[in-house]
């Protein structure tokens, strides 16, 4: 990365929405995103949103006021999000593969006074909405097939656009850069979601500085996201980056497996694909893996975890083109420490995406040298106003323009960032957070079961899969059979990628003498029993 860089900063009257609508005007007729049943122009994209954000009105939906936003990835997706921002409604984008008793808690803490939602999803946030103290009055429910018999106080996505009144709303609201344009909810090691508070300067500080000058995106450029839109990572890959130069992008509603995600990179031809580190993993170890001829990717992105050096140099031997690993967050909304396709060391986080300054300091505060274990914080453009309600965590994290990451890092005499692991007992297993307590409290809840703790150990690929030591009850007997059922139980309950991937049944769980369980002598353990293997 060279110095010569130049970095916009956002003006301060800003509607993001309107802002990328406006920049892309010239290209009506080009296609701005392909789903699984169609395509939408920039066009299209223009009217849909000004038809979407006069529609909130029609509703009685007012600036400011929150909307809940759950749905698959589709061309539905970005009209929503855009038209809201386009409106001054605050869409609150969640992960679609949630539980009914975290939608409600979302629903409560975000006020939500509606709810976009796909029609797949529906009878979740129903039964959501049943146990929560507020009652969004409208929801909106997104590709529902014709012969769906809907509640009463929902509406059709497409009746809605067909029916807005465009006069109500023909320019957007006029916001500013530091106005409150989205949350997105981040999990922590204890307690509930935090609301993470996002501005419209925040998405255009993300394009202004990873956007443009690592991923180096042109309008030429198709882009796919394996993440998904509603996860930070995905909302700048497949919303943020590539509309910001007037690119196309892909999207897909299923899961990523690695067969998903080959028929779009051999059909539908992208030239930037962004995924996670299991993901480059699975798609390298399958029988199915194209042939470098048979794709067109220029450059591919890495996040969510560390990518191990292996899979990255295999990936980039197979097909040619680089991997950048780099490290973003929710709190930050995007990467600020990446690898660049012409500064790029597999294994590292690469360096400071130009316009973060980065920190690593020891406990004390004081800034580590070099080689050496450090906490990391970082300073830009785009990171949170605060987590929404939440004094305590939002002071812990946001400090004085710093933000803290919870994680460490080493810095070498080069400035290339190495990971070196979370400062709290937060797992990331397959790029998504893994809280140990919260699986552990679901685990204790299985009538079996009598304590369990929950760790991260390394497979073989270098990545991080979760195992939980279980304690069951007297009399019980550990079995195969057990183990399978305790993960099908966390299953229901938690979100996917959140049940323990082994269980091992033990007679007693490491503690202090105060009762506090020792995850790290498990680990330790682990560790041994791993070695000596
Ligand atoms: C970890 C990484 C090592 C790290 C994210 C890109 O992952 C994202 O956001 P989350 O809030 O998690 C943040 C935490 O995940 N992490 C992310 N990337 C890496 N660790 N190497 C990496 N390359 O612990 C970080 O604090 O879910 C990623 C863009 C936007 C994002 N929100």
């Amino acid at each position: 990365m060279n110095d010569a860089i130049r970095i916009e900063t956002a003006p301060e009257r800003l509607n993001f929405a309107a802002h990328l609508i406006g920049f892309n005007t010239a290209r009506a007729d080009k296609t701005a995103y392909l789903d699984d049943a169609g395509t939408l122009s920039y066009g299209q994209l223009a009217e849909n949103v000004r038809r979407f954000a006069a529609a909130l009105g029609q509703l009685g939906l007012r600036r400011e006021e929150r909307v809940l936003l759950c749905a698959h990835d589709t061309t539905d997706w970005p009209i929503a999000f855009l038209g809201c921002l386009y409106a001054g409604v605050v869409p609150v984008a969640v992960n679609t593969l949630l539980g009914p008793a975290d939608y409600a808690f979302m629903i409560e803490h975000a006020r939500a006074r509606a709810a976009i939602v796909s029609h797949a999803l529906l009878g979740t946030i129903e039964s959501a909405i049943a146990q929560s103290a507020v009652r969004p009055d409208t929801l909106i429910v997104s590709r529902a097939p014709p012969d769906a018999a809907l509640p009463t106080q929902a509406s059709r996505f497409e009746d809605l656009l067909a029916d807005a009144l465009v006069t109500d709303l023909h320019e957007a609201v006029a916001t500013g850069r530091d106005d409150i344009a989205f949350w997105l909810y981040s999990s922590g090691s204890t307690g509930k979601p935090k609301g993470t508070v996002h501005t419209h300067g925040n998405l255009f500080a993300t394009a202004a500085t990873y956007g443009a000058n690592v991923l180096g995106l042109t309008e030429s450029d198709v882009t796919f996201s394996a993440a998904k839109l509603f996860f930070a990572y995905g909302l700048g890959n497949a919303l943020t980056f590539p509309l910001s130069v007037g690119a196309t992008v892909i999207l897909m509603a299923e899961r990523p497996t690695p067969d998903a995600v080959f028929r779009q990179l051999v059909e539908r031809q992208p030239t930037v694909f962004f995924g996670v580190p299991t993901l480059y993993a699975g798609m390298l170890a399958s029988p199915a893996l194209p042939p470098r001829e048979a794709v067109r990717l220029r450059r591919c992105a890495s996040a969510g975890e560390a990518l191990p050096r292996e899979i990255g140099e295999r990936f980039e031997a197979h097909f040619g083109c680089p991997v950048l690993d780099g490290i973003g967050s929710t709190e930050m909304l995007h990467i600020f420490l990446s690898n660049a396709p012409d500064a790029l060391r597999y294994g590292t986080s690469g360096r400071p995406v130009p316009g973060y300054e980065l920190q690593l300091l020891d406990d004390n505060g004081t800034p580590v040298g070099v080689d050496q274990v450090g906490d990391l914080f970082v300073k830009g453009d785009s990171s949170a106003l605060m987590y929404w309600g939440n004094r305590e965590k939002s002071r812990a994290t946001f400090l004085g323009g710093w933000t803290r990451t919870g994680d460490k890092y080493v810095r070498d005499a080069q400035g290339w960032y190495t990971y070196a692991g979370r400062s709290d007992d937060m797992l990331k297993v397959s790029g998504q957070y893994v809280s140990p307590f919260e699986v552990e409290c679901c685990l204790m809840q299985h009538e079996m079961v009598l304590e369990a703790a929950l760790i991260g150990i390394t497979d073989g690929d270098g990545l991080t899969k979760s195992k939980a030591f279980v304690v069951l009850k007297e009399g019980i007997e550990p079995s195969d059979m057990l183990a399978v059922e305790i993960k099908r139980f966390v299953k229901e309950r938690l979100a996917p990628h959140k049940y323990p991937r082994r269980i091992d049944f033990i007679l007693e769980l490491p503690k202090t003498p105060t009762g506090k369980i020792q995850r790290f002598k498990l680990r330790d353990q682990e560790r041994a029993a791993a070695t000596s293997a």
